[in-house]
Formats: structure tokens, sequence, C-alpha cells
């Protein structure tokens, strides 16, 4: 990779490859996958050559990009009815790889991969790394789960690609990461933010400074996070904090990551077509207005996706970006339009807590969202951690910051909701991907 690198102020950025093509030459190429992609699921996927054959259409008639509005969606229900390997586009013979992702109700999705499947996929990794500034010579310790979960196994290949070194811990061990991180010289660390905290946290317990250790780069996704989440995390270790953002459909991490701007993620658009849609409407909406993110593989073998609703919600960006890339960015995912809570008629995400409690001091950045129902109505009470040095003061402290939290949050959502403050340490930890929300109503 090196040698395609130069110094372009913020950060080392690689000058040429796909990343930086000139967009007509982007558009043909998406085109042209498009419509291969398109022929491949009618010639080989029941299901999509029936939605094509239902609305009177063939492969011929794709003749622009913005002809994918003549296909249906795909959802994850999709998914489940065809399960494990009907929207299977090779056959098995051809397919190298299986992951799943265990959904809230019964059976997971599964997806599949070729040998170039997954080589494109490293390919997407490599690109994810070289936006964070890493290269050969890096020790990237991979602390997100190794196994059916796409992160592990997505991470460590690209990493591999690139020419790094890797540390495949996986998840879990607190103890044992902040070791390894401090006696490898780990440079950079791939996990979801959630796990950083604990990993933040835990490391004074054991003696370690992090920000005296040579860890630059943190490459955190599989969840939504916060910007103050981010100004919260980058000063504790001294790292820059990248969001990274995939799903197990469409190939796992590596859909879109930030750059050294650290301003919206570039979307890999040779290999990942994104559209916003209206989710109540299902129209395309304006670049720049939020929707929900529909993605279509334009390269994927073993299983392509068509128009998939991903349920994330975010906006295409409509100016070029510094860094000099020409793939589009999109705006960090904060929220799942399915993660939404009404409260009293008013629609709320956890991201918009999480954006009020860490607006205020005194608070550590472990909180949880406890739904309940008496019967008749909804009701919320958000949990929060108070740091100990707060937890040890004076009953008025306590109080004082209690109403502070309950007006940032008001002043977000424009209702008031219940709030504890709860004993440093007294929200359960995750390892991957964090339980936000707790959903005690009575179905
Ligand atoms: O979480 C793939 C992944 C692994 C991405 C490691 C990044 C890093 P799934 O388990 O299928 O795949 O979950 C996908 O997680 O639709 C989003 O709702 C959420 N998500 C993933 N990355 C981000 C992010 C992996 N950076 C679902 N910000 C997606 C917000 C994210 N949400």
């Amino acid at each position: 990779m090196s040698e395609f690198w130069h110094d372009a102020g913020c950060a080392f950025h690689p000058v040429s490859g796909p990343d930086y093509l000139p967009v007509t030459q982007l558009r043909q190429l998406q085109l042209h996958r498009f419509q291969a992609v398109v022929k491949r699921s009618y010639d080989n996927v029941p299901l999509f050559r029936q939605r094509m054959e239902e609305r009177g259409i063939t492969p011929a008639d794709f003749r622009t990009l913005e002809d994918t509005r003549l296909l249906p969606f795909t959802v994850k229900i999709d998914l489940r009815d065809t399960y494990p390997f009907g929207l299977f586009a090779s056959p098995m013979s051809e397919i190298v790889r299986l992951h799943a992702s265990s959904g809230t109700t019964g059976k997971p999705i599964v997806v599949a991969y070729t040998q170039e499947d997954l080589r494109v996929w490293a390919s997407v990794m490599v690109r994810c790394f070289a936006a964070c500034g890493l290269d050969r010579g890096d020790i990237i310790q991979n602390a997100y789960g190794y196994g059916l979960f796409t992160g592990g196994l997505g991470a460590h290949y690209g990493a591999e690609a690139l020419g790094a070194t890797v540390i495949p811990i996986s998840g879990g061990n607190t103890d044992r990461q902040i070791m390894l991180m401090k006696d490898f010289g780990a440079t950079a660390i791939c996990c979801t933010p959630s796990y950083f905290l604990r990993i933040v946290e835990r490391a004074p317990e054991l003696g370690v400074d992090l920000r005296k250790l040579p860890l630059k780069a943190g490459v955190f996704g599989a969840e939504p996070w916060t910007e103050e989440m981010r100004k919260r995390i980058e000063p504790e270790a001294n790292i820059k904090a990248y969001d990274i953002y995939g799903l197990s459909e469409i190939i796992g991490p590596g859909v879109a990551n930030e750059c050294c701007e650290q301003h919206g993620l570039h979307i890999f658009e040779d290999h990942f077509y994104p559209e916003i849609i209206d989710p109540k409407t299902l129209e395309p909406v304006p670049d720049g207005t939020e929707g929900e993110l529909v993605l279509t593989t334009l390269s994927k073998q073993a299983m392509p996706m068509i128009r998939y609703r991903t349920r994330d919600i975010t906006a295409l960006f409509t100016e070029a970006c510094p860094c000099g890339r020409t793939v589009r960015r999109m705006r960090r995912i904060s929220r799942r339009s399915d993660d939404m809570f009404i409260i009293r008629g008013v629609n709320v995400y956890p991201s918009q807590i999480e954006e009020a409690l860490l607006a205020v001091e005194g608070t550590a950045p472990h909180y949880q969202i406890v739904l309940t129902n008496d019967g008749t109505m909804d009701d919320v009470e958000v949990h929060v951690e108070v740091t100990p040095e707060v937890f040890g003061d004076t009953i008025s402290v306590m109080e004082n910051l209690q109403k502070k939290l309950s007006a940032s949050i008001e002043r977000i959502i424009n209702i008031r909701v219940k709030l504890r403050l709860v004993e440093p340490n007294s929200i359960q930890r995750s390892e991957g991907k964090a339980k936000r929300v707790l959903d005690m109503r009575k179905k």
C-alpha cells in the first residue's frame, strides 16, 4: 500500500484506488455492476426472479442507476422466510464461508460468501483501515467477536490484507486485553464503542494509563454512538476514534468508514449502492435529507442483496470531502427506525438520551433506558451512572446533577422523563453490542 500514500495534512492518504475514481467513471462502474447483479439475482434467486416477473420486468430493463427504483425492496423478513440458504445465488460448492446474525426472535439470518466475496470484503476493510490512517507496521488489536458475528473475521482479514499485524483477541477478558495492548504495543483497536469504554474504565484499576501507550486509533462500530461519546473517549485514551459501519446482510463491517476528517462515513460505492428513502412513503428523498438507508450490493456473488432496507437512519452529504475521496459520505448512523420508542406520544431514540446525558459533567457514559407499562401507558426511566467523585459527594450535589440531567433530556426530547442516578459500575458492561434499552413492557 505504502507507495500510494502521501501526507495530505491531517493524516496519510492513499491517493489512488477506487475511493478516488472520477465520479463519472464511478457511476459507469456502478451501472455496469448493478446490471450484472440484477441478472445474477434473476437467474439464480427464485424470490428475486418472482418479484421481477410480478412487475413484468427483466434484467434488460435496467439501463440507468435510477432504474434501481423499478425493483422492490428486500427486508429482513425475506431472509427469515428463506432461511437458511434460500437467497444464495451460488452453488454450495462455491460458498466458502457462512456467517449469521442473531435476531431478537427465533432463527438467525444467514449470509454467505464465495472466495471472491471474501477478497472484496478484505479489500473494503483495507480501505476502512487506510481511512483511519493505519498501514503496514501498525499493530491492530481486534476485539470484535470472532465467530458467526461478522465483526471479528471481517476486521481480521482486512487487517492482514493491509499488511498490519493482527492480535486476534476477540471480545471480552478485559484485563487480558489491557495487558496485551500494553505488552504488544497495539497502535489500534477494533471493538464496539461501548466495549472500549469498559477498557477505558478498567485500565486505571490495573495501573495502566492508556494515554501513555502507543495506541493511536480506535475503529469503533456495530452499534450507534454519538459525537458526545467520541468527545469522551478520545482524550481518555489519547486516540482518534473512527466510526465504521456495516451489516451482515450486505457484507459485514466495511460498508462505510470515516476518514481523518471524522465528518461523515465514506460509503464504498463501487461495491454498495446507497439510496435514502422516506421510511413512510418509501420514496427516495433528495441528497442531504434524512431518511432510511437502502443498500444494493454491486459485486456480491454468493448472496446479492437488492434494495435492502437497513432500518438505519442517516443522510447523504451533498458536498465533497476535503480528504479527496470521491465516494460519497453519509452522516453517522445515530439511530435505527425500529429502536424508536414512543412515550406520551413523543418519538424518542436512545441516541437522543445519550446526547443529553453526556452533555452534562459528572455522569459516566453508562446508561440504560428502562421501558415499563402499568397496563395503560408506557413509561420510561433513564438510569445513569454517576462518577465515583459525584457519588461520594453530598446529597445536594446529586440532586443538582439530577436536575441538570432532567433538564438536558427535556431540552432534547421535549418531555420530562424519570431519571435515576445509580452508583458507579452498577449498569452491566457489554463485550459486544451494548443493550441500551431494557424493555419490561408487558406484551
Ligand atoms: O454489526 C457489522 C459490523 C461489525 C459493523 C463491526 C461495524 C463493526 P450486524 O450484527 O448485522 O453487523 O448489525 C448491523 O448494526 O444495521 C446498524 O443498525 C448497526 N451498526 C453497525 N455499525 C454501526 C455504526 C455488524 N457504525 C447493524 N453506527 C446495522 C451505528 C451501526 N450503527
